[in-house]
């Protein structure tokens, strides 16, 4: 099986900048890019691995949608065709029938540039990729899906607070999510050392912001949290080792780490996160930074269980709505994967 050289088609000898995404058609509930949103109709393929792809993981728990967006599952090893359904029966996708993502971007369009990348939606009913752009698809589910959401669910997106939740998250982007790419695929120490240092200058910034407040904007879970989390939970894990942003370790961190095992510990958070799939793609597909692929053991996982005493800074984290109910059957993190 070989290794993959990188994990983002953006990897390359000059400085690490990630591509846009290729395909922007967005699923709306007026349909105007030709795709309504509609129960039953599309597919999330993800990796439970990425950080992109996980954002939808978690939206899609949180706000109900399981029954009206079936779920794939890509094996966190990439080989030279990319995502593979190699842990399905069969190795296929068992609603797609494909066996690699990159059939359903074919069928979108043959010789498709930018690779195959996950989060990606999948029209069922034939079987072609409708998009692939990470920054939009969770902000559609938050918003142009809220017909079927479930009742309950919380609101990402609250109209009053975008102003806001967009600017941090733009910071977030640049200096943390991408950050940390930005440092782990640096050609040279100088691009290296501006990279890790804007990391930790952003998370010092962030750890000021939530010392006193639970959440990063208002008093309730929004799609700004979602991002944040997704990069903390892989901190000490592949970013701080693999990708050299070790300044400091997550758990020496008191504020980020209690917000963090917070949002872990939120149904609909902790309940999507698969270490074992986060530490085997990393270290064994990026082969460019390890050539070895040795996967390390650590770090010790059982924090992420501990008490993080944040109720006492208030924040209602649903809001007015409620937590979401059991994983669905089928789609529980093997033991493996968790704490
Ligand atoms: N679509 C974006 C972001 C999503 C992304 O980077 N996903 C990663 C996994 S974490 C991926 O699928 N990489 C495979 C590739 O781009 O070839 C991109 O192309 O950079």
């Amino acid at each position: 099986m070989a290794g993959r050289d990188d994990g983002n088609s953006a990897y390359g000898h000059k400085a690490f900048k990630r591509s846009r995404s290729h395909f922007a058609d967005r699923i709306t509930a007026d349909g105007r890019d030709g795709r309504p949103v509609e129960a039953g109709r599309y597919r999330l393929i993800v990796s439970r691995a990425c950080p992109w792809a996980s954002r939808a993981v978690i939206s899609r728990r949180l706000l109900g949608l399981e029954d009206a967006l079936s779920m794939g599952i890509a094996d966190p090893i990439q080989d030279d065709r990319s995502w593979r359904f190699t842990l399905d029966p069969d190795g296929r996708d068992p609603v797609l029938g494909i066996r690699f993502l990159a059939e359903a971007y074919d069928r979108r369009e043959k010789d498709h540039p930018g690779g195959v990348s996950v989060p990606a939606i999948v029209d069922v009913t034939d079987g072609e990729l409708v998009t692939n752009d990470y920054q939009r698809i969770t902000l559609d589910l938050a918003t142009e899906w809220s017909a079927l959401h479930r009742d309950g669910a919380p609101d990402l997106y609250p109209e009053p607070l975008r102003g806001e939740i967009d600017a941090i998250m733009a910071e977030v982007y640049e200096d943390v999510n991408n950050g940390v790419y930005r440092a782990g695929f640096a050609n040279g120490q100088a691009e290296y050392e501006e990279a890790c240092a804007a990391v930790f200058r952003r998370l010092e910034l962030l750890a000021s912001r939530l010392a006193w407040r639970r959440y990063l904007v208002g008093d309730t879970i929004t799609e700004a949290d979602i991002r944040l989390f997704t990069t903390l939970v892989r901190f000490d894990a592949v970013y701080h080792g693999h990708f050299k942003c070790n300044r400091w370790k997550l758990t020496e961190n008191d504020v980020l780490w209690a917000y963090a095992r917070d949002l872990f510990q939120t149904p609909g958070f902790g309940d999507t996160v698969d270490f074992d799939h986060i530490r085997r793609h990393y270290y064994q597909v990026h082969t460019g930074i390890n050539p070895t692929r040795i996967v390390p053991l650590g770090p010790d996982l059982s924090g992420w269980l501990s008490p993080h005493h944040r109720e006492r800074l208030g924040g209602r984290p649903f809001g007015d709505g409620t937590p979401p109910g059991p994983v669905r059957p089928g789609e529980e993190v093997p033991p493996r994967g968790r704490p």
